[in-house]
């Protein structure tokens, strides 16, 4: 590390939102994880209604139980899902959606990491409960956001009110934006995967590459354009399909 590194970050933390950097990661392991440590990136804490933290796992390494329903999106190396009756593999983009109390195991043959979102499920009277649910983001159609063939969003989650939250990849050509900035009561975790750009977030604008983390709050002004040479893509939750009273 050179010297006038030192001290300098470009992780922010405001009232209404947070980027954390990856060279302010902090690892330590939630309880049941076995050769693998969390970077908790959102949970009550810091003001979320829900938890996303970055999983690393060494090989044999293994997740604890989650609280509430667990959303797992792989980005590095295979993690193995088992569960009574069934059996996957994971590799990148693989992601698995379980339904709160279903017991499973989450395992990493190699070394792995993956985006892990847990929440304490909110039911809909006469609604049941989401099934348990593997795919993979490759094998979800794009849709151009707004009509802009530049700005593909592909939902990982069924459009199902069953759902209470939602995870959609946003994957901008560069120079692609936003059209608007928008300003909404859903708060958002967000992991930039692929690229770079600018967020705008609140009034401040911060370059931002893959390996990124952002919490968006209720109502932050959100804004994001794509620069560099390659695709920029994150990964992106929004509570979803619930009324805010
Ligand atoms: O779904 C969203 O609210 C999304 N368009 N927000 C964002 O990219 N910051
Ligand atoms: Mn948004």
């Amino acid at each position: 590390m050179s010297m006038h590194r030192l001290g300098e970050t470009r992780s922010r933390r405001t009232p209404d939102h947070l980027l954390q950097t990856p060279d302010t990661f902090v690892w330590a392991p939630l309880p049941g994880m076995v050769n693998a440590a969390a970077c908790v990136h959102a949970a009550p804490a810091l003001g979320a209604a829900f938890m996303q933290y970055t999983a690393s796992f060494e090989a044999g390494g293994k997740l604890g139980s989650a609280v509430g329903s667990r959303f797992v999106f792989v980005t590095e190396g295979s993690l193995q899902f088992t569960s009574e009756g069934h059996n996957a593999t994971l590799g990148i983009g693989g992601y698995c959606y379980v339904p709160p109390g279903l017991a499973h195991t989450i395992t990493a043959d190699v070394a792995a990491r993956a985006q892990v979102i847990e929440k304490t499920y909110v039911a809909l009277e006469g609604v049941a409960t989401p099934k348990l649910l593997i795919a993979s983001e490759g094998s979800i159609p794009g849709t151009p956001l707004n009509g802009d063939d530049a700005l593909q969003v592909r939902a990982l989650l069924p459009p199902d009110v069953a759902f209470d939250f939602a995870v959609n990849t946003m994957e901008y050509l560069p120079g692609a934006s936003l059209s608007m900035v928008e300003v909404h009561v859903m708060e958002h975790g967000l992991m930039m995967i692929e690229g770079e750009g600018i967020y705008r977030l609140g009034d401040s604008w911060y370059p931002v590459a893959k390996g990124d983390f952002i919490w968006m709050g209720p109502y932050c002004p959100q804004w994001f354009g794509a620069l560099g040479k390659q695709p920029a893509k994150y990964l992106i939750y929004k509570d979803w399909n619930r009324h805010p009273m």
